[in-house]
């Protein structure tokens, strides 16, 4: 099973959302943004990686959401909160826009269906950070 490690950015009470501009079966799907680990990585050292290639900004993993949502092909998806350290995202390498969602807004984008319990978990937590 190989591991793809998404990211929750929080700030100010909104979680940050990237659409997918790649490839073409997801694109134009709002996702929270992250890649798969590779070797030698843990997780958290993953999404450092990711984020820093896919947005230009640096994060600190704060704790793993609880669960695993299957993305076929032996891949599995875990996410992680995550608080920027600094940089501002911008959609560098396959997302063509980005958002930063409150609490009731979380429903205005087409978020790919496996992120979906993710986001739905993450809600839970916005009226805190
Ligand atoms: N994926 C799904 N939800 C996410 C992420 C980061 C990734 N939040 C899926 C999309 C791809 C696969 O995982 O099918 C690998 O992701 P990437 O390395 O292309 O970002
Ligand atoms: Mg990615």
């Amino acid at each position: 099973m190989r591991v793809v490690v998404g990211g929750a950015v929080l700030r100010e009470g909104r979680l940050l959302a990237a659409r997918r501009s790649a490839p073409a079966e997801l694109a134009g799907g709002w996702e929270l943004p992250g890649g798969k680990i590779e070797s030698g990585e843990d997780e958290p050292g993953a999404l450092v990686r990711e984020l820093r290639e896919e947005l230009g900004v640096e994060v600190r993993p704060l704790e793993r959401v609880p669960g695993e949502w299957p993305l076929g092909r032996g891949h599995v998806l875990r996410v992680w909160t995550a608080e920027l350290l600094s940089g501002e995202p911008e959609p560098l390498q396959d997302h063509d826009a980005l958002r930063w969602l409150g609490p009731d807004d979380l429903g205005e984008v087409e978020w790919l269906e496996q992120d979906r319990p993710a986001v739905a978990f993450v809600a839970g937590m916005l009226d805190g950070v």
